[in-house]
């Protein structure tokens, strides 16, 4: 019995180390540690030994017995460290890599430009004052002296909302009669920036939304000089020392008179480009001194009181500042124009 003991200890062993992955060590644990095992018929045997051998046998049996559960747990531990290391190596991460950048935002270009127009203005003195996006027709119109039948409608056409007389503001101008009416009888210099909206064709120069920044102050000696210095002042300051400004007459239905303000192309220097249509000139705002009709609907006596405003837009001056020949790039969500400012 001992020496088929012996045999089956190295026939054992043998297999346990030819045994590759957990499955083999499972079936070998069965074949000889099992209930139903190579070892087990030794158990048998051992019962039926006369009593003198019996000690010795047994002994045996056990020795073996441990032996193979201890090779079968250091097989098991062999093959797990194995199965790791290969682990390690297929999924290996290259640490040695750089990192992906956190990308880090900025600002949109109509904000940035927005941001150098309120510097410009704080230091001549004007407020911010936001007006809502919303507005009523009475405001954005008929207060500003625009009444339903006027022609100046077709030109600010917008978008209306479902609600009677409620619509997208084609201009800032509106917000010009809610300072007004907040702040009356006191004197006001304010910009009112914000988004615009436009039932218009969109082109490389025309959106239908896009942002202006509306320029009113009102006084008891505000004159036409004042605008004129003002928007002299926003030139230079926006677009470069020594620029030659115009003011041309021209007409809005809530200013008397009106202005075109144009100041020399920056492009061409007032020599004649295809950006100033070879006119040498840009136009910057349309302006002028605040009609006494909406003076009156802001809460002002027109004998007493007088005022200037101005309406410019924020993304052609951008575009001129940076050289951006089609005004669509600014909301068409495309972050490589955006990442260019
Ligand atoms: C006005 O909106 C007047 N409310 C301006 C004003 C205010 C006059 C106060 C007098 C007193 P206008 O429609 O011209 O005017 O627009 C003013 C500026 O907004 C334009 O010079 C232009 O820079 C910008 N703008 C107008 N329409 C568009 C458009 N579709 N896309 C981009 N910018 C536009």
């Amino acid at each position: 019995m001992l020496d088929a003991l012996r045999e089956l200890e190295t026939k054992a062993q043998a297999e346990l180390q030819a045994a590759a992955d957990t499955q083999a060590l499972q079936a070998w644990n069965q074949a000889y540690l099992g209930r139903k095992g190579a070892l087990a018929p030794f158990f048998q045997q051992l019962r039926d030994l006369p009593r003198e051998e019996r000690p010795l046998a047994g002994q045996t049996l056990n020795q073996v017995k441990q032996a193979l559960a201890a090779a079968l747990e250091a097989r098991q531990e062999a093959l797990k460290a194995g199965e790791r290391a290969a682990a390690m190596v297929a999924e290996a991460i290259d640490v040695t890599l750089p990192g992906r950048p956190a990308s880090i935002g900025r600002l949109h270009p109509s904000t940035a430009t927005l941001r150098r127009i309120y510097a410009i203005f704080a230091e001549m003195g004007f407020q911010v004052y936001r007006a809502p996006d919303i507005e009523t027709d009475m405001v954005n119109f008929e207060l500003l002296n625009i009444p339903p039948h006027h022609p100046a409608r077709d030109m600010w056409d917008t978008f209306y909302t479902t609600t009677e007389g409620v619509l997208l503001r084609t201009h800032t101008s509106p917000g010009q009669i809610r300072a007004m009416r907040e702040y009356s009888p006191e004197p006001i210099r304010v910009i009112l920036p914000g988004m615009c909206y436009r039932y218009e064709q969109v082109t490389a120069r025309s959106e239908m939304m896009f942002y202006q920044v509306e320029g009113l102050a009102v006084g008891t000696e505000i004159t036409m000089t004042d605008l004129k210095g003002v928007m002299a002042e926003y030139a230079k300051r926006m677009f470069g020392e020594g620029r030659s400004m115009r003011f041309r007459a021209s007409h809005f239905p809530f200013t008397e008179p009106s202005v075109e303000v144009d100041m020399d192309c920056i492009l061409c220097k007032g020599q004649g480009c295809r950006v100033c249509k070879y006119t040498g000139w840009l136009e910057i705002a349309g302006a002028g001194m605040v009609h006494p009709v909406v003076l009156r609907n802001g809460g002002y006596d027109p004998d007493v009181y007088s005022g200037f405003a101005f309406g410019m837009g924020v993304e052609r001056p951008a575009m001129l500042l940076h050289g951006v020949n089609d005004i669509r790039y600014f909301f068409g969500n495309d972050l490589r124009f955006a990442q260019q400012f």
